[in-house]
C-alpha cells in the first residue's frame, strides 16, 4: 500500500480517522475528506510527519456539486486514487418508523446512501480507465437485519450491502476489488449522534461490554485493500467478542 493514494470521507473521527492513522502509516498517501476543516488540518499535521502526503478535501458529501467541485480540483498524481474508502456516515435519533422526524432522516439518507453512490459514480471511472482500483464500503451489521429503533438506518447499511454487491458485479470484468465491511458495536462519536448529543446516555450504551475500536475496523479495512491482487474479500462482519447479533450481546453487570 506504500505510495497508493487512498480517500477516505468521513476522516475526522472514529473509524475514518483510526483507517487514516493506519494507511498513513503503511506508507500510504491519504485525501482526507470530512466537514471539520480543524480537526482535517490538526491530522493532516500529524501524519505529514509520518513522511506521506496528505491532501485535506473539506466538502459535506450531501453536497454534490461540492464534492464535484472537490473532486475536479485534484491535481497530477492525486488524481489517481486507488482506494475509495466511502465511511462518512451517521444516524440520529432511535424513533419507530412511524413516528421519527422526516428532515433527520433525509440527512441520514442522503448522507448514508446517495452520498456514498455520488462518491463511487464521480471516482470510479477513472480507476476502470487506469485498470486498478478497491472500492471498500463501510456497511454495517445494521444492513442484515432490522432492529428496534434502527429502520431507517438499517435500510441505509442494507442498501449499502445491495450497491457493494451491485458494483461487484458491474466489475466483475475489471481487476477492480469491491469490500463491504460491516462492523456491530464500535465506540466513537457515532453513538453520540445517535442519541442527539446526549454523552451519558452515548457511554451507558457501551456499559458492561467491550466494544470495538475506530482502529479495529481500520485493521480489518487495511487487511482488505493490502490482500493480493487476485483476492478479494468481498464482506466482511466484525463484532465485539461478546455481541452475537445486531440485538443479542452479553454485559456484564
Ligand atoms: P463518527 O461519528 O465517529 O464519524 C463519522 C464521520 O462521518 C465523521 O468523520 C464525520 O465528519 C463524517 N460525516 C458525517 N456526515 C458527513 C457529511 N455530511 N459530509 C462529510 N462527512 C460527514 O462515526 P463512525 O466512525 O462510527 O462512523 C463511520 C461509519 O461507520 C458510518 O458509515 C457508520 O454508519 C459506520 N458504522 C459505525 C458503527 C459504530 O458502531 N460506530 C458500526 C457499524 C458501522 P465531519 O463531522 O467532520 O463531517
Ligand atoms: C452501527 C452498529 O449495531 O448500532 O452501524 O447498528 S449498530
Amino acid at each position: 500500500m506504500k505510495g497508493k493514494n487512498v480517500l477516505i470521507t468521513g476522516a475526522t473521527s472514529g473509524i475514518g480517522e483510526g483507517c487514516a492513522r493506519k494507511f498513513a502509516a503503511m506508507g500510504s498517501n491519504l485525501i482526507l475528506n470530512g466537514r471539520n476543516i480543524e480537526k482535517l488540518n490538526q491530522l493532516k499535521e500529524e501524519l505529514t510527519a509520518l513522511g506521506v502526503e496528505v491532501l485535506t478535501l473539506p466538502f459535506d458529501v450531501r453536497d454534490r456539486a461540492a464534492m464535484r467541485a472537490a473532486i475536479d480540483s485534484l491535481q497530477g498524481s492525486w488524481q489517481q486514487i486507488d482506494v475509495l474508502i466511502n465511511n462518512a456516515g451517521l444516524v440520529i435519533g432511535v424513533d419507530k418508523e412511524f413516528e421519527g422526524n422526516l428532515d433527520e432522516w433525509d440527512i441520514v439518507l442522503d448522507t448514508n446512501i446517495k452520498a456514498l453512490l455520488s462518491m463511487t459514480r464521480m471516482i470510479v471511472p477513472g480507476m476502470v480507465a487506469r485498470g486498478r482500483g478497491h472500492i471498500i464500503n463501510i456497511g454495517s451489521i445494521a444492513g442484515d437485519a432490522a432492529y428496534p429503533g434502527g429502520s431507517v438506518y438499517c435500510a441505509t447499511k442494507a442498501a449499502v450491502k445491495a450497491l457493494s454487491d451491485g458494483l461487484r458485479i458491474d466489475l466483475v470484468d475489471t481487476p477492480l476489488r469491491v469490500t463491504n465491511i460491516k462492523p456491530g458495536m464500535v465506540e466513537t462519536n457515532f453513538t453520540v449522534v445517535r442519541y442527539r448529543g446526549d454523552k451519558q446516555r452515548a457511554d451507558d450504551f457501551y456499559k458492561g461490554i467491550r466494544p470495538l475500536t475506530g482502529d479495529d475496523i481500520a485493521e480489518v479495512v487495511y487487511y482488505a485493500a493490502s490482500a493480493p491482487e487476485h483476492v478479494q474479500i468481498a464482506e466482511v462482519l466484525v463484532m465485539p467478542t461478546h455481541q452475537a447479533t445486531g440485538t443479542i450481546s452479553y454485559r456484564e453487570k
